[in-house]
C-alpha cells in the first residue's frame, strides 16, 4: 500500500518534471483552457474554450498590429482577440487629443497621415525586452518610437534619401540599429528631377541603419548605403550566427520603369531577384572612417567606392518577405511568383563572402553564387509571402494565392529527394493572407502556441457594413501537429504586420506621478488652483490651468481678437483612468491630459465672441458641469 503510494508520488514528480522540461524546452506554455487538441467536446467547443477570457480575466499576450494607411497601431489581447486600445502614430486622433497639442503636432510635422506597416520591438539578447515599439511609415520615409511605459509615441524621425520606407522596422538583437529602406526608388537628394526614362541611371535606392540610444530610445541616422534602383521590400535582422547583418528583399532588379509598361509585367522578367545583405558593423565603421559621401545631409556609403559592406544573394523572383529563423542559422526568403520558399545558410553565406564566391557584381555590390549559399527550396505552395516560427524547428509561411498557412520543417533535412515531405500541414484561412505572426515569433525563443493570420479580405464573415469591409485576423493554435483555427477577429484597414508579446513583459504606468524621478517633469505643470493663472505679455496670453474633478481653474480666459493664446493644461489627478479633456467649441481645439500629465496648446484667437470650453472625457457624475468660457473681445 505504502510502496504503491510512493510509486504514485514518484510518477507524479516525474510527470511534473516532464511537463516542466517540455515547457522549458519550448520556453513557454501551450494555450490554456482546453486548447489542447482532442481535449473533450467538439472542435467548436474546444476553440471557444481556448479563446474565452471570462469577464474580468486578463489575456496572456498583447497583440500590436499596424493600422496601415490609417496610420495607427491597434492593441488587442490574445487569446480573446479583444481590441483594447488604438495608439495614434502618424495620424491625428481626436480620441486622445493626439496631433492637437503642441508637442504631438510638432512630431506630426504637418502630415495628416502615414502608412504604418511593420512594428518592431526593442530587444535585449535577441528577446523582446518590452521597452519600445518601433513602426515605419511606408509613405513618407519616417519611423516612430512608441514608449511601452505609457503606450505613446515619443519620436517620429524623418530620414533623408529614403523614399517610401517599407523595409522597416527590423531591430538588431540588442537594439543597436533599426532598418529603413527605399521601396520606390527616386533621384536623390529629395527635390532632384529626372524623367522616368532615365530610371536605370538616375534613380537610386537607399538602405539605412537608424541608431538607437540604449538609455532613451532616441533614434538618429547612423548610416546609409546607396543601392541600385530596385524596390527594396521587406527585411529582417540577423541574430546568433547571423547577428551583425541586415537583410532586405528586392524586386524590379530589371531596374526599369517603363511608362505605360505596367511594373507588374516589367518587373517580373528575370528569373531571379535578390536579397540584399548589409554588415551593419562594417557600415558604421566605414562612416566613422570618413568613407561616406554626404547626400541630402546624410552619410551615404557608395559600394562602388567602399567594399565589404553590402552583398546580394539571388532569390526566386519578385520576393516579398525575408525572415531569419530563431537560431539565426537560416534565412528564409519567398518569391511571390514561385511556389517555393528558399532557405539560406549563414555559414555558407559567410564562406562565400570569404572566398569571394560571386556570380556577378551590380553597381559595386557582389552577388553571391546562388548554389553556394542556398540550403534548400521548399515547395510550400502558391504566393508565399511571410514566414514565422515556433520553438520546435518549424516555420509557418503565408500563402497569399492559396489563402492558406503552410507549416514546414526547418533544416536539417535527412532526405532531400522529395522536399515536399517537409511541408507538414496546411490550414486554409479566410481570405488571402498577407502577413502572419507567432507569439514572440521574431525573438530567439518563440512560444509556439499562437499564430495570427492577417488576412486582406474578409468577404462577409461578419454582419454587413456596406462595400468597405474590415480586414480579418484569425487566431490559430499551433501547439499541436496540425494547426487549428480558433477565432475570427476584424480590424480597420489595414494591418500589414503584428507582434505578439507576453503580457507580463510590459508594466505600463498607471498615472504620471507628481514627483517621479524616472519621468520628465513638465516645466509648465501647475498642481494647485493657487498656482493656476493667466498672464499677458504684449499680444500673447499664457494660461496655466488645472483640471480636476470636476472643474477647471481658471475657468474664464479673457483675450483680445488676434492674441496668441497658450494654454498649459495640467490634469492634477493621481488616480488611474481619471482623464480630463479640454475642448474649445468652434476653435477646433481638443486636447486630453492623462492623470498627472501637462499638455500645451497654442493658437490665435482669430474669432471674436464668447466660446465655451469643456471637458471631453466623462470623468465624474458632474462631468457635464466641467466647463468654462473663453471671451474674445
Ligand atoms: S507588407 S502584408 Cu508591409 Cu507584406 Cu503588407
Ligand atoms: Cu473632466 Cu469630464
Amino acid at each position: 500500500m505504502k510502496s504503491s503510494r510512493n510509486i504514485l508520488a514518484m510518477l507524479v514528480v516525474v510527470a511534473v518534471v516532464a511537463v516542466l522540461v517540455m515547457v522549458a524546452s519550448c520556453g513557454k506554455r501551450p494555450p490554456r483552457r482546453g486548447a489542447t487538441r482532442g481535449g473533450g467536446g467538439s472542435d467548436v467547443t474546444s476553440a471557444a474554450l481556448a479563446t474565452y477570457v471570462a469577464p474580468g480575466d486578463l489575456d496572456e499576450y498583447y497583440l500590436f498590429y499596424s493600422g496601415g494607411h490609417g496610420g495607427q497601431v491597434f492593441v488587442a489581447g490574445i487569446p480573446s482577440m479583444r481590441h483594447i486600445a488604438t495608439i495614434p502614430v502618424f495620424t491625428p486622433y481626436p480620441g486622445t487629443g493626439y496631433g492637437f497639442d503642441d508637442e504631438t503636432k510638432e512630431m506630426l510635422d504637418g502630415y495628416t497621415w502615414g502608412d504604418s506597416h511593420h512594428p518592431g520591438f526593442s530587444e535585449t539578447g535577441g528577446e523582446y525586452d518590452g521597452r519600445w515599439l518601433f513602426i515605419n511609415d511606408n509613405a513618407n520615409g519616417r519611423i516612430a518610437r512608441i514608449d511601452l511605459r505609457d503606450f505613446k509615441v515619443k519620436q517620429i524621425l524623418k530620414v533623408a534619401n529614403i523614399s517610401a520606407n517599407h523595409g522597416s522596422s527590423f531591430v538588431s538583437p540588442n537594439t543597436e540599429y533599426i532598418t529603413m529602406s527605399t521601396r520606390m526608388s527616386v533621384p536623390i537628394p529629395a527635390g532632384t528631377y529626372a524623367d522616368v526614362d532615365e530610371y536605370a541611371e538616375k534613380y537610386k535606392g537607399v538602405v539605412a541603419g537608424i541608431e538607437i540610444d540604449s538609455d532613451t530610445g532616441e533614434m538618429s541616422l547612423g548610416w546609409e548605403v546607396l543601392v541600385p534602383p530596385f524596390n527594396y521590400d521587406l527585411g529582417d535582422a540577423g541574430k546568433g550566427p547571423s547577428e551583425g547583418y541586415f537583410f532586405w528583399t528586392c524586386y524590379n532588379s530589371e531596374r526599369e520603369f517603363i511608362e505605360g509598361g505596367k511594373l507588374e509585367v516589367t518587373a517580373s522578367q528575370r528569373d531571379k531577384d535578390y536579397i540584399l545583405m548589409v554588415d551593419w558593423r562594417a557600415a558604421a565603421q566605414a562612416v566613422a572612417d570618413g568613407k561616406a559621401d554626404t547626400i541630402g545631409g546624410a552619410p551615404v556609403l557608395n559600394p562602388e567606392k567602399v567594399s565589404g559592406v553590402a552583398w546580394f544573394m539571388p532569390l526566386a523572383k519578385s520576393p516579398h518577405g525575408v525572415d531569419v529563423a530563431p537560431s539565426g542559422q537560416w534565412i528564409v526568403g519567398s518569391g511571390k511568383l514561385s511556389p517555393t520558399t528558399t532557405v539560406f545558410n549563414i555559414d555558407k553565406i559567410k564562406k562565400a563572402i570569404e572566398e569571394e564566391d560571386y556570380e556577378d557584381t551590380i553597381d559595386g555590390i557582389p552577388v553571391l553564387t546562388y548554389a553556394s549559399v542556398r540550403e534548400a527550396e521548399i515547395p510550400v505552395g502558391l504566393g508565399p509571402l511571410h514566414t514565422q516560427f515556433d520553438c520546435r524547428g518549424n516555420a509557418y509561411t503565408s500563402l497569399f494565392v492559396e489563402s492558406a498557412v503552410a507549416k514546414w520543417k526547418l533544416p536539417p533535412y535527412d532526405d532531400t529527394s522529395d522536399m515536399s515531405q517537409y511541408v507538414l500541414d496546411k490550414l486554409p484561412v479566410s481570405y488571402n493572407i498577407g502577413h502572419l505572426v507567432t507569439a514572440e515569433g521574431d525573438s530567439m525563443s518563440p512560444d509556439g502556441n499562437y499564430l495570427v493570420a492577417l488576412n486582406k479580405l474578409s468577404k462577409g464573415r461578419h454582419i454587413s457594413v456596406g462595400p468597405s469591409i474590415p480586414e480579418s485576423a484569425q487566431l490559430i493554435d499551433i501547439s499541436g501537429d496540425k494547426m487549428r483555427l480558433l477565432y475570427d477577429a476584424f480590424t480597420e484597414p489595414e494591418p500589414h504586420y503584428a507582434l505578439i508579446i507576453k503580457a507580463d513583459k510590459l508594466d505600463p504606468i498607471e498615472v504620471y506621478k507628481k514627483d517621479d524621478p524616472d519621468w520628465p517633469q513638465n516645466a509648465n505643470a501647475v498642481w494647485t488652483a493657487e498656482e493656476a493663472r493667466v498672464e499677458r505679455r504684449g499680444n500673447t496670453v499664457e494660461v496655466w490651468m488645472i483640471a480636476v474633478r470636476s472643474f477647471f481653474a481658471p475657468d474664464v480666459i479673457r483675450v483680445n481678437k488676434g492674441d496668441t493664446v497658450i494654454v498649459h493644461l495640467t490634469n492634477i489627478e493621481q488616480t488611474r483612468d481619471e482623464l480630463h479633456g479640454f475642448a474649445i467649441n468652434d476653435y477646433d481645439i481638443n486636447i486630453v491630459a492623462d492623470p498627472g500629465e501637462t499638455k500645451t496648446v497654442t493658437f490665435t484667437a482669430d474669432k471674436s465672441g464668447v466660446y465655451a470650453f469643456y471637458c471631453t472625457n466623462f470623468c465624474s457624475a458632474l462631468h457635464q458641469e466641467m466647463q468654462g468660457y473663453m471671451l474674445v473681445k
